[in-house]
């Protein structure tokens, strides 16, 4: 089956108006295993270092300095024209993770609570994307995202941590918003502001997904209140079109 190649006016326009949009498959099947593999590597070496992991979400961030594989899907893959369409046409790749969510047997550790992107760490101006893509089928049963649509219209929210023994920050949120059901391969889109979580995985196999996020080449970023630094700052920062500004001191 072929992968998207640039997006239809509908599908612009609901990115535009609800703050998320599905994009349809973005990885052949090739790629699906080969992500597939090095998700494997990532989450092999950490349950190694911690088997109480097993029951819980792994999560293994900023692999692109880890894998070649990766790092040229990010870089090179169809998300790339797609997000230049939504975003910018000079555009930073600025993070990226794997999130296995594993088997929970009512641990109830691996929901990951309400939030928007930006909670964690702002972008301003705030026209980021976070590209997710399902490694296996996702659905309701096995812990899918779930966006509510038109919540980046409220701007960024504040944000709590959920309890004290917890990272996760989050907020009150009305109502279930809407599953964003895909299949292997496939993807959704949704800004920095939009709402979103996954709940539990209730089936006895790991749901494995990759995001990344991009964001405009001249924006800037800070995390919980820092000083604001260009995104081309971080070490994490790779341009995939265009370019970026010269800074002052090159
Ligand atoms: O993959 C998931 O379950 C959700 C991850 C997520 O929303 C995030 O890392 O911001």
């Amino acid at each position: 089956m072929s992968v998207v190649t640039s997006l239809t006016e509908s599908q612009r326009e609901q990115y535009r108006t609800e703050g998320w949009v599905m994009l349809g498959r973005i990885m052949d099947d090739a790629t699906l295993e080969r992500m597939r593999a090095e998700e494997l590597r990532f989450r092999q070496l950490r349950l190694a270092k911690d088997p109480a992991l097993c029951n819980q979400t792994i999560f293994a961030s900023q692999v692109c300095h880890m894998s070649e594989m990766v790092r040229r899907f990010c870089a090179t893959g169809p998300q790339v024209e797609l997000a230049r369409q939504l975003v910018a046409p000079d555009l930073a790749l600025w993070f990226n993770q794997f999130v296995t969510k594993n088997p929970d047997g009512d641990s109830g550790r691996s929901e990951f609570p309400w939030h928007q992107d930006n909670g964690y760490v702002a972008i301003d101006p705030p026209t980021n994307i976070t590209i997710w893509v399902a490694l296996d089928d996702v659905d309701e049963r096995n812990g899918c995202v779930w966006v509510v649509p038109r919540s980046h219209e409220k701007g960024l929210l504040d944000h709590r941590r959920k309890s004290e023994d917890s990272w996760h920050l989050t907020l009150p949120v009305e109502g279930d918003g809407q599953p964003a059901i895909l299949k292997a391969g496939e993807a959704v889109a949704f800004t920095g502001l939009t709402l979103h979580r996954s709940k539990l995985n209730h089936t006895n196999r790991p749901r494995r997904a990759f995001f990344m996020e991009y964001a405009d080449a001249r924006s800037r970023y800070s995390r919980q209140g820092e000083p604001w630094k260009p995104v081309t700052d971080s070490s994490n920062t790779w341009i995939v079109a265009g370019a970026a500004p010269i800074p002052d001191d090159f």
